[in-house]
C-alpha cells in the first residue's frame, strides 16, 4: 500500500483498514513500512461499532530509505479493525510518502522490542549493505568452525547467525534491528568467538534518517567454544541526538585468512536488561 500526493502546499491524511478481527486479550499486530521525509505514520484500532480509535504506535519521519519491521500489541474487549493512517505534510519540493507491506496479525503479544533468538527467523533484523551478510544457521558439519549448540536451545537443532571464517580479512558484515524507542537503555546478547585472530564484533547505534553511527562496545578477544553473555549500558550521550528511535548494529570485521579459526557467531536470545529510564 502507498501513500503520496501529488502536490505540495497541501496536508493529506488518508488510511486503510484491516478487516474485523475477533476481540482479544492480546494480539501482535506486525508490519514493513517505507517512510520518506516528514510523513507521519499512526497505527490505531477501532472496536467493532465505535467511532473512537486506539492509538497504538506512531512513528514520526523517514526511516532511511529502508523498509523497517514494525510491531504493537493490541487488546480488545471487542472485535476490531487495525487502521493504517499516513499523515502527509507536503510543505517542501521533496514529496512525502509512506509505504506499508506484510501486515500480519497473530495471538499472543508481541516479543520485546528488538528481541531475537533466531529459531524461527530474523525477527525484525536485517541485514545492511557491505562485503558479506551475517547468515542464519543451526550445526552443520560442513563448516568446521561453527558452534557445535545454540544458546537457546543448547542443542544442534537451534538457530544462531553465523559469520563464515572463510571471508577475508577485513570484510564486513552487519545487521541491524528494527527500530527501537530511545529510551532503551540496556542491550544483551550473547556471542561466541572461538580461535579468532584480528576478527572483531563491534556493536552501534545507528540513527537510520542520517546514517549516522555511534559505537557502543568492541571486542576481538577470542575466548574459547562458549557463549558468553554481554550486556551494555546505552547511556544517552551514546544515542544518536535528536531522534526519537534508532536502531541497534552489530558488525562482523573479518580476521586474516592464516593462522587459526576466524569466526564469530551471535544469539541476541534473552535479551534481559532492557531497562527503561535514566542510568
Ligand atoms: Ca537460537
Amino acid at each position: 500500500m502507498f501513500l503520496k500526493a501529488n502536490t505540495t502546499s497541501n496536508i493529506v491524511t488518508s488510511r486503510f483498514l484491516t478487516p474485523l478481527y475477533p476481540d482479544t486479550t492480546s494480539s501482535c499486530v506486525r508490519w514493513y513500512m517505507y517512510v520518506e521525509n516528514q510523513a507521519i505514520l499512526h497505527v490505531r484500532t477501532y472496536a467493532y461499532g465505535t467511532l473512537n480509535p486506539t492509538i497504538l504506535y506512531t512513528h514520526i519521519g523517514s526511516n532511511g530509505k529502508q523498509w523497517k519491521l514494525a510491531q504493537t500489541t493490541v487488546r480488545s474487549g471487542a472485535p476490531y479493525h487495525v487502521a493504517f493512517e499516513g499523515v502527509l505534510n507536503n510543505t517542501v519540493d521533496i514529496l512525502d510518502s509512506i509505504a506499508i507491506d506484510d501486515v500480519s496479525i497473530e495471538s499472543g503479544a508481541c516479543d520485546a522490542v528488538g528481541t531475537c533468538d533466531f529459531e524461527n527467523g530474523l525477527c525484525g533484523y536485517q541485514n545492511l549493505p557491505a562485503d558479506f551478510n551475517w547468515k542464519r544457521t543451526s550445526y552443520n558439519i560442513e563448516i568446521i568452525s561453527a558452534p557445535i549448540t545454540d544458546h537457546t536451545t543448547n542443542t544442534r537443532a537451534g538457530f544462531y547467525l553465523f559469520m563464515d571464517r572463510l571471508q577475508s580479512s577485513g570484510r564486513k558484515a552487519r545487521i541491524e534491528s528494527e527500530l527501537i524507542p530511545n529510551d532503551i537503555r540496556c542491550v544483551s546478547f550473547y556471542y561466541y568467538i572461538d580461535g579468532t585472530q584480528g576478527a572483531q564484533l563491534n556493536v552501534y547505534v545507528r540513527d537510520p534518517r542520517s546514517d549516522t553511527y555511534k559505537q557502543l562496545w568492541s571486542t576481538d578477544q577470542a575466548h574459547g567454544k562458549y557463549w558468553v553473555q554481554q550486556e551494555i549500558s546505552v547511556l544517552r550521550n551514546m544515542t544518536v541526538n535528536g531522534t526519537s528511535v534508532f536502531t541497534v548494529v552489530y558488525e562482523a570485521v573479518s580476521g586474516q585468512r592464516t593462522g587459526g579459526m576466524k569466526k564469530k557467531e551471535d544469539d541476541f536470545n534473552e535479551i534481559s536488561c532492557f531497562l527503561f529510564g535514566n542510568l
